[in-house]
């Protein structure tokens, strides 16, 4: 999972480090491993011709090797540009929203200007740190915590999931019926899909597999009397959570959004979840925002992140919808399906 984002990360952070490893570019004979490195680096330093030249910065080269030997050189603008414009370039390659890329480049520069290179140099780990910070910033966007949402809610709890065709939207619903059954909830399942032939038997045999009850009337039905009938079972029979499916696809895209906002109008739904394949990148993203101005969402789930190396919709979903991703689709057993945690997931992109 997200591989090839993890890769591009590491590069970064290989990148700034060679780029840092030396004040003056292009020696790379600067001891490291000297106890005694100080006074190494300070011999290398008056070995430096023409110590009353001045570098960019305005400090004299004998002033910068002074600091240098005292390891208090400051990582420059100048030496981040190169790394800085890698990574950019990378994020977007990997399908990474472009304010996106934007947003953790500037955050990196801002953080890693001035740093000392003793600091890069001793193995402390500001970069791989302003890598996650950065990251973070643009991952962790608040909003709900689910379980303690469904904990929270007066019961039933109703969710309405919407997205495309074929992302995995009616798998994800079997997948939380299994999560919310595992955590005591009593959970009906809501077939709102009555645009497509076989919607009713798909769902209805995760229904079986995972003996849960499903609620469905005949294709072609209102959806939206679908959901409220299994509201009303929920109410009728102490049932905690209603997980109600959509159609991801009509005869225009104007049908399925207007048919969206009338679910929202008549169950007045607890939550909206949006599914989208994590392979989707760009497109995913793009998505997201179309369907949240038709049925606001709450959260998002991105399925499929197994079959993902790049990772862009997944570090650029929530910073362009604002809502967060609540779970990662990772496979296609009932199982596979992960809470999304902003840190554990950079942890895990920059061990
Ligand atoms: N590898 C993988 N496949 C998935 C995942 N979620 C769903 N799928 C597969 O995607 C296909 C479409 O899923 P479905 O739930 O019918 O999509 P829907 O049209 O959005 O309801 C099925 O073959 C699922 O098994 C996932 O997280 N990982
Ligand atoms: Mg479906």
């Amino acid at each position: 999972m997200f591989d090839s984002l993890k890769e591009t990360l590491g590069r970064f952070k290989d990148d700034v480090e060679a780029e840092t490893d030396d004040p003056e570019s292009g020696s790379d004979d600067v001891e490291t491993d000297d106890p005694d490195g100080a006074d190494a680096a300070s011999e290398e330093a008056t070995a430096e011709p023409a110590s009353n030249a001045v570098d960019p910065e305005g400090d004299s080269i004998a002033e910068r090797a002074k600091l240098f030997a005292a390891g208090q050189t400051k990582i420059t603008a100048e030496e981040l540009e190169e790394p800085l414009e890698q990574l950019e370039f990378a994020l977007l390659e990997g399908d990474v929203e472009m304010s996106v890329a934007r947003d953790i480049v500037e955050q990196l520069r801002e953080e890693l200007v001035g740093t000392t290179r003793a600091q890069v140099k001793t193995g402390e780990i500001v970069i791989q740190e302003a890598i996650g910070n950065a990251l973070l910033d643009v991952i962790d966007v608040g909003g709900m915590e689910f379980d303690e949402e469904i904990a929270a809610r007066e019961k039933p709890v109703t969710i309405i999931f919407t997205g495309v065709n074929g992302v995995g939207k009616t798998t994800t619903i079997a997948k939380l019926g299994r999560y919310l059954d595992d955590r005591g909830y009593d959970v009906v399942l809501a077939n709102g899909d009555t645009y497509r032939a076989g919607a009713n038997e798909q769902l209805q045999e995760h229904a079986d597999a995972l003996d849960l009850k499903l609620i469905s009337h005949e294709q072609g039905g209102d959806p939206a009397a679908v959901i409220y009938d299994a509201v009303e079972y929920a109410d009728a029979n102490d049932v905690d959570v209603v997980l109600g499916d959509t159609a991801g696809r009509l005869h225009t895209a104007d049908d399925l959004m207007a048919q969206l906002e009338k679910i929202e109008r008549v169950v007045g739904p607890d939550m909206t979840i949006f599914a989208d394949e994590a392979v989707a990148g760009q497109d995913a993203t793009r998505r997201a925002k179309q369907f949240d101005d038709a049925a606001e969402i709450d959260g998002v789930v991105l399925t499929k992140a197994d079959a993902d190396s790049q990772g862009g919709a997944a570090i650029s979903i929530a910073e362009v919808t604002g809502k967060p991703i609540l779970f990662l689709g990772t496979g296609q057993g009932y199982d596979d399906l992960e809470r999304f945690d902003p840190e554990i997931i950079v942890d895990r992109l920059t061990e």
